[in-house]
């Protein structure tokens, strides 16, 4: 199979590691404007990355769906748990750590002079080549988009910017707190809430100038975790990975969060979105991120979330409704339909709607939204979701 990557992507780095670590075998392609234009968006209608080709010629996109389909055909060592309460509780963090670490690992890379100026001319220099301008300029135009997009266009304010910025700190504070007493956030192997974490953690944090010297200061057990799970291969680990269950104090932080603040979003986005708004407001830690754009992508993680949390079993439900208690509850939303379940089934499907020449060039310049670009559906048009 081939991995279609980019070295500086969040979301590269999560897969890779989840590669490199099970020893899955494939061809490592890092992608540019072009393979994103003629090869990516074609086969998955997106230009993100990563994605996978795999040997037969079918494609795999988003990598909470393709670690899912992976671990079906590569199932040993496992990377989520075998008992339910764990697997459920690792897929809430893996989820967390895509949608809501998102926003801070942003900042860090585009607010701080250092980090921007370099980043600019690096996304200039090594995925925008062949656009029809001066790398330097193409660099900085694609930073101009991201900040535009993922900070002040996500919540970025005067108020919201020590908590977006604090929670690096938290998530440094909070991690080492695990790692001090084993080798992976989750026990003996690296396991699903390894490989979300690393994410943010590998790419960003500690490879982007300014957040990497904080790591590195601040939390060098997390600096030594970054290489460690880099490094991880099955064979090397004994063949039964032991996985603790969540009691450790140094998840305390991250189930609170979890709790009180990214399924609370989950639920705002997901009501705004049935009701067809395009921007929603949410509160947290006390303070307001305002007119946050409704993500259609998101209503489909809460779907998955919510249909992960009604398979479990009665016992697991409740130990599960246990271990959160001390945050709140997770409430669900009955009837939610994004839509999105069957685009997300893989292998995807080869008979895509392709897009036009106009869409592409808006794709080109205004960078591939959160949502479909390709089959835009009007909220409203599938079964509508109503709270419980
Ligand atoms: N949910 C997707 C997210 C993939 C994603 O957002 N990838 C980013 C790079 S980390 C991307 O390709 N962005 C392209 C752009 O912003 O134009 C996944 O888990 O794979």
């Amino acid at each position: 199979m081939t991995a279609f990557v980019a070295d500086m992507s969040y979301f590269s780095g999560k897969m890779e590691a989840y590669l490199r670590y099970k020893e899955i075998p494939f061809e490592r392609r890092v992608v540019d404007m072009k393979v994103l234009r003629s090869e990516i968006l074609p086969a998955t209608g997106l230009m993100k990355v990563p994605v996978i080709r795999l040997a037969n010629g079918q494609w795999l996109k988003d990598t909470t769906p393709m670690i899912d389909w992976l671990e079906s055909r590569y199932p040993e060592p496992p990377v989520i748990p075998r008992d339910p309460v764990r697997r459920f509780l690792s897929k809430l963090i893996e989820d967390y750590a895509d949608e809501w670490c998102w926003r801070a690992a942003l900042y860090w890379r585009w607010k701080p002079i250092e980090s921007r100026r370099l980043l600019m001319r690096r996304i200039g220099h090594e995925v925008l080549g062949d656009f029809p301008a001066p790398n330097w300029l193409a660099g900085w135009y694609y930073g101009r988009r991201q900040i535009a997009t993922y900070l002040t266009g996500d919540g970025l304010s005067r108020e919201t910017e020590p908590y977006i910025r604090g929670q690096y700190l938290d998530l440094l504070d909070n991690m080492r707190l695990l790692l001090e007493d084993q080798p992976y956030l989750h026990g003996s192997h690296p396991s699903l809430v390894d490989i979300g974490l690393f994410g943010p953690m590998f790419r960003h944090y500690a490879q982007d100038p300014t957040p990497s010297r904080i790591m590195e200061t601040r939390a060098p057990e997390v600096f030594a975790w970054v290489g460690r799970v880099w490094n991880a291969r099955a064979h090397r680990l004994p063949a039964e990975p032991s996985f603790s269950d969540f009691s450790h104090p140094g998840w305390a932080y991250f189930l609170r969060e979890v709790v009180e603040v990214y399924w609370p979003f989950l639920l705002a986005n997901a009501r705004a979105w049935s009701a067809g708004e395009q921007r929603f407001d949410h509160r947290a830690h006390g303070v307001v991120y305002e007119r946050l754009k409704v993500v259609r992508y998101r209503v489909y993680c809460l779907e998955v979330l919510q249909n992960e949390y009604r398979a479990l079993g009665e016992g697991a439900r409740r130990c599960v409704d246990e271990i959160l208690a001390p945050y709140g509850t997770l409430e669900l939303i009955e009837g939610l339909d994004s839509g999105l379940l069957e685009e997300h089934q893989l292998p995807l499907r080869p008979e895509r709607p392709q897009p036009s020449k106009l869409q592409r060039l808006k794709l080109a310049l205004s960078g591939t939204p959160w949502d479909m670009p390709v089959e835009p559906t009007k909220p409203g048009s599938s079964k509508n979701s109503s709270s419980s």
